[in-house]
């Protein structure tokens, strides 16, 4: 609703269920608790001491009005939320409230509200924190299903963990109550999914439904519930507010890479900002025969961001890094260490192995599945042809001094040989099975894209080499080669030799 400010005085009433029937007063929303809100200046303020918005209660028909809240409006230029609790006194059946502001002489700030609600039991909170060092309490959970707290679940000193073990397949899940979610706010939190799993069965393919999935809803789930996070991929993108080159899968975490304790930091996207948001972790498990996979959350915590996201190396809470070890300051940058300083390069053609500056390879190794990526490149090669995410991150880098990125890529083959396949039959999707080159400064929070390789482009084994890109040369960042999307073991395969990040 608006106000215009030609006329004398404005208000808006709202009237209790129940209330009575004399009252000329429109009802809004079941309210138990209606509002007025009025209006007037700074100048009045100033020379009478009165207020210049407030939010006013009072009994039926009482003529005093108690002050709720004033509204300043240097805070509301930009339109924002607002959440006043409403005082125990407040609380009759017969309250009404009004929005105000005071008689004014010349231009007043004009002033318009939106959004309404007067309800609820309490406000929700802004901050959620939670260690689970016991059961989870109710005050900020709703349900965790199949649940139960563990100390020292797979083999880290985690002070208690909620678990969901193999034994009770079904709805597997944890809800939150209601948050308040606002522009900024982070969701930060642990997960295990799998832990113990023998690598085979992790990439047994078949386990590709057991992950957990993070959703949101802001309507108690009436009307369903949400990935918190959908994929953002060059090809096919489902979010509607995909940044550009932003890409990233949808927020299911699955035994391929989250087996071991994993720090997972979300910036909450702007569709989950609101008063009534809860979030849910779930891992759905179908009927008998199939495989349970064992889960563990902890360290939960939804509030203000911290500085950098603690660049990835340190828990935020309550706004304030905690950093790893090896990490210092207010945003946890790496501790430059003359006994230990970070590779200043990374040179890798796969023939003995795989260098020790790679942090985490998945879907891939060292082979000859693509032939040879002659003439660029030569012998074994790196191979990728699992079933789950296939990807090859490095080790944090310093890349103060370094230049080039260089390597050999092969994206299937022009003879589609079964073990160098690629199906592109899928025209929209193609892109998606292309090669993303991508690096963060914050151990994987954020990555920002160099290039996306087009499968097209690439059945012919090509040498690629891009400039480090300005924002990239520093002490501690991580390249990434990732594959977002492909049909399984038996496609889509690609490879990657003569890997060098030099001066
Ligand atoms: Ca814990
Ligand atoms: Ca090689």
């Amino acid at each position: 609703m608006g106000f215009d400010i030609s006329s004398d005085r404005y208000s808006i009433l709202a009237t209790p269920v129940g209330m009575s029937e004399q009252s000329p007063l429109p009802t809004i929303a079941q309210a138990s608790d209606p509002l007025v809100m009025e209006k007037g200046t700074r100048q009045e303020r100033e020379n009478n001491g009165e207020p210049q918005y407030v939010i006013t209660r009072s009994g039926r028909y009482s003529i005093r009005w108690h002050l709720l809240r004033e509204l300043d409006y240097k805070l509301y230029t930009k339109p924002s939320k607002e959440y006043i609790l409403i005082p125990v006194l407040a609380r009759s059946p017969a309250t009404l409230f009004r929005f105000w502001q005071p008689r004014l002489d010349d231009s007043p700030p004009a002033w318009s509200l939106d959004d309404l609600y007067i309800g609820g039991s309490e406000i929700s909170a802004a901050e959620l924190m939670d260690h689970f060092e016991g059961e989870p309490t109710i005050s900020e959970w709703l349900f965790a299903p199949h649940s139960e707290n563990k100390k020292d679940y797979c083999s880290a000193d985690t002070n208690g963990s909620l678990v969901w073990g193999a034994a009770s397949p079904g709805h597997r899940a944890i809800t939150t109550q209601e948050l308040i979610i606002n522009e900024g706010h982070v969701l930060q939190f642990k997960l295990s999914v799998g832990c113990g799993e023998s690598q085979q069965q992790q990439q047994s393919c078949s386990s590709e439904d057991s992950g957990v999935t993070l959703q949101y809803s802001l309507d108690g789930g009436v009307t369903g519930w949400q990935l918190v996070r959908d994929s953002c991929l060059p090809g096919t993108s489902p979010d509607p507010d995909c940044i550009p080159y932003s890409y990233h899968p949808q927020s299911i975490f699955k035994a391929d890479i989250y087996s071991h304790w994993t720090r997972i930091t979300v910036p909450l996207p702007e569709k989950t900002w609101a008063s009534t948001t809860q979030l849910r972790w779930v891992q759905e498990t179908v009927g008998h025969g199939s495989k349970t996979i064992p889960w563990s959350l902890d360290d939960v915590y939804v509030g203000d961001p911290c500085p950098e996201h603690c660049h990835g190396h340190g828990d935020c809470l309550a706004a304030q890094c905690v950093c790893d070890e090896g990490f210092i300051g207010e945003s946890c940058l790496p501790v430059p260490s003359a006994s230990s300083p970070l590779p200043t390069s990374l040179v890798d053609g796969f023939e003995a192995g795989i260098e020790a500056n790679w942090l985490e390879i998945s879907g891939g190794g060292v082979g000859l599945g693509c032939n040879s990526l002659a003439p660029y490149g030569h012998g074994k090669h790196l191979y990728f042809s699992g079933c789950g995410t296939r990807h090859a991150i490095t080790k944090d880098m310093d890349a103060r001094r370094a230049s080039k990125i260089m390597f050999v890529l092969r994206i299937g083959s022009h003879d589609n040989t079964p073990s160098c396949y690629v199906n592109l039959g899928d025209p929209q999707r193609a892109l998606d099975k292309g090669v993303i080159l991508q690096y963060t400064i914050n151990n994987g929070i954020i990555w920002n894209t160099i290039n996306v390789h087009d499968p097209l482009d690439f059945r012919k084994a090509r040498r690629v080499a891009y400039s480090l890109p300005y924002e990239a040369k520093r002490y501690g960042i991580q390249l990434r080669w990732w594959q977002p999307d492909h049909d399984g073991t038996n496609t889509d395969h690609w490879a990657i030799d003569n890997v060098e990040i030099v001066l």
